[in-house]
């Protein structure tokens, strides 16, 4: 009987799934039953721009995190797809930070030309996911938001792919919920101009309150004080900013740090992170874990160490994004496909705390980059997808940090050269921090156009 693969998300890890099983068919391999579960209309994921916040029409989460005016925080050189790269889907080479509809166009791209649409049903939410022991089958429970109706099937194998940058973590302080301003976490936050001429408290040291807060203020915010829990973001931002301690307490506009020092600001934006949140697993079957390179219980950061019929894409913490997302999908499809024996639990378990004990000496983002190039050359080899220098995305990557510690508002001016083509993109014709139009169209248009 053939085998029934259900998929919970069509993000770029769900679309890695999609192809690589059917890069595998069009090689001949006889592939499973696949069915893609999306809540949303659309495939793309977190790269799918939508204006909703709170609950979407059907009075489901919002699965969107992502805003107006977002360009690529990485260069595009380092998440290429080993398979499918930037030149071949836009015909020409493209500077090396393109912003969302630019790179939302490219992941696209492949899975259009792969004809795996069809294998997607969209608007439709996956509930609740059970296995029976007796059958050795998932129990899959979906709701198809349109006709508002719930429906079960059965399947082999579970993948989820539904991300872990959608729920937000939100602190409270003292305060916060009498504040006479706006408060919103990054997960909601859509559009720098509502805060032109704003000054702004930004709680978080990480890529969201790093971005958030250079677009606001290159859209005109007049001020902005970073309250870090940990580690301060130490770049070398415009007079305008100052970095702080951990907020203590709001009363009216002054916000108070933990050094006693002060801050009279308009608003508060919670760059405080995300939860993994998989409402519609059972405990047994759950991945608990904070945003971190290596995930407890999952062999090879994929498979649920207790039932490795379930698998888990893309729930690292990520340097490497859609290259990775490639290397576990053909992983986890080749188990699937039988290519790849699973050792047995002992051998799992010994593998998991060899990559536990890893990560545990990881202390500098240089060391993290190099543990998730040593993790992905751990799963390419053992699959037919292309492998790629590795050490020069590693470098890249190293390169990117030093250019952002260079520059935070320049960084995006620079151009780097493709591990898959070797070509070099080409400058922008527009310095990031005056590119105030995003689009798709503004971004390609040729140099001497935007003259
Ligand atoms: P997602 O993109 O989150 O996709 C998950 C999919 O699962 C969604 O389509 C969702 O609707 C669906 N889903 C969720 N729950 C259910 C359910 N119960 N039933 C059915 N479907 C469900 N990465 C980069 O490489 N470069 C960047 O510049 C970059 N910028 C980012 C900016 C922001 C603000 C954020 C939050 C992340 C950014 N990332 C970036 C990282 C991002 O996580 C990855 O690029 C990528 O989107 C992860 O893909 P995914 O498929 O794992 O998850
Ligand atoms: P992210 O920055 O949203 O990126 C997600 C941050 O929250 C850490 O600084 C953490 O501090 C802080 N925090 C958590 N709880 C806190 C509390 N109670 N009080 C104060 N601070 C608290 O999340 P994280 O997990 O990196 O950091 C949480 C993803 O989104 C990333 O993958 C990033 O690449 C992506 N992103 C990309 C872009 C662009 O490409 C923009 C935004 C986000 P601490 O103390 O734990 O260090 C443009």
């Amino acid at each position: 009987m053939t085998l029934r693969v259900a998929i919970i998300g069509a993000g770029p890890s769900g679309l890695a799934q999609l192809r690589a099983f059917q890069s595998a068919g069009k090689k001949g391999a006889e592939v499973p039953e696949l069915v893609c579960f999306e809540k949303q209309s659309d495939w793309g994921g977190l790269w799918n721009y939508t204006w909703r916040t709170g609950v979407d029409e059907f009075g489901e989460p919002v699965h969107g995190s992502m805003y107006r005016y977002l360009w690529s925080n990485g260069p595009k050189e380092c998440l290429e797809f080993a398979d499918y790269s930037f030149e071949e889907h836009f015909g020409r080479p493209i500077p090396s930070y393109p912003p969302r509809a630019v790179l939302h166009d490219y992941i696209m791209g492949r899975v259009e030309k792969s004809d795996v649409r069809k294998f997607v049903r969209f608007n439709t939410v996956a509930h609740w996911i059970d296995f029976d022991e007796a059958t050795q089958k998932f129990t899959v429970t979906v709701k198809d938001l349109k006709k508002d109706e719930l429906y079960s099937e059965d399947f082999d194998y579970v993948v989820v792919a539904s991300g872990h940058f959608s729920t937000p973590n939100v602190p409270h302080f003292p305060g916060i919920e009498v504040f006479p301003g706006r408060v919103l976490h990054a997960h909601d936050f859509r559009d720098a101009n509502e805060f032109v001429g704003k000054n702004l408290l930004v709680v978080g040291s990480s890529y969201s309150a790093e971005d958030i807060a250079s677009q606001c203020y290159k859209y005109g915010a007049k001020s902005i004080t970073f309250s870090y829990r940990s580690r301060p973001l130490n770049f070398q931002w415009p007079e305008c900013f100052t970095v702080k301690p951990l907020l203590t307490k709001l009363v009216g506009k002054t916000a108070t740090f933990k050094d006693g020092s002060e801050a009279v600001v308009d608003a508060v934006l919670l760059c405080t992170g995300y939860l993994h949140h998989f409402p519609f697993l059972p405990d047994h079957l759950r991945l608990k874990t904070s945003n971190r390179l290596y995930p407890g219980g999952l062999y090879k950061g994929v498979f649920w160490q207790d039932n490795p019929k379930l698998i888990y894409l893309g729930m690292q913490d990520q340097y490497f994004t859609f290259n990775m997302f490639d290397a576990q999908a053909w992983y986890a499809r080749d188990v699937i496909l039988g290519r790849i024996a699973l050792p047995s639990k002992e051998e799992r378990q010994k593998d998991i705390d060899h990559w536990r004990a890893l990560e545990e000496k990881v202390e500098t983002a240089f060391d993290g980059i190099d543990f998730q190039t040593e993790y992905v050359r751990d799963l390419i080899p053992a699959t037919d997808y292309p492998m790629f220098d590795l050490d020069r995305v590693a470098r890249l990557f190293k390169e990117w940090e030093n250019d952002k510690a260079a520059s935070i508002m320049g960084y995006r001016d620079n151009s780097y050269v493709s591990v898959m083509t070797g070509n070099r993109a080409p400058t922008h014709h527009t310095k990031w921090i005056e590119a105030l139009d995003d689009s798709f169209e503004a971004f390609l248009q040729h140099p001497a156009a935007a003259e």
